[in-house]
């Protein structure tokens, strides 16, 4: 068994969802926020046997949309401040993050 994490946009979030459930997949949304713009977006948690990765992803592939988005970013605390450009950048953001790993253990009750 493998678990995908994908880190999507909110906006792309419930079609994702919906196009994974409706093909018997499950899915956890859990509310997250990107380190770098600091701004919400969504993480889910996908359990799936071996042979149901390539499909899944390609779900999340197809429904989770890449855009163009002109930011100015936070500093980050700590951070030297002559490491820090305020002004706007843009930056694509996904389409989605994933991660695959193994399952070592699945219980359900
Ligand atoms: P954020 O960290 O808010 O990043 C949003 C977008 O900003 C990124 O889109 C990327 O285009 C850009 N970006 C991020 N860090 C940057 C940097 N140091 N310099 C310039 N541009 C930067 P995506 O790459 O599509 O990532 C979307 C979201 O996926 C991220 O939101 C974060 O929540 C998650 N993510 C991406 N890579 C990750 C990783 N290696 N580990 C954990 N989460 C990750």
């Amino acid at each position: 068994m493998k678990l995908i994490i994908g880190v999507v946009q909110d906006a792309d979030c419930a079609a994702v969802v919906e196009g994974l459930t409706s093909r018997g997949y499950r899915a956890t949304k859990l509310a997250s926020t990107g380190g770098f713009l600091r701004e919400g977006n969504a993480t889910l948690l996908v359990g799936v046997e071996d042979d149901q990765v390539e499909d899944a992803v390609a779900v999340i592939a197809r429904l989770a949309r890449a855009r163009e988005r002109l930011v100015t970013p936070l500093a980050s605390a700590g951070a030297p401040m002559e490491a820090y450009a305020p002004y706007p950048v843009e930056v694509v953001v996904g389409g989605a993050t994933l991660f695959v790993l193994d399952v070592e253990r699945f219980e359900r009750f």
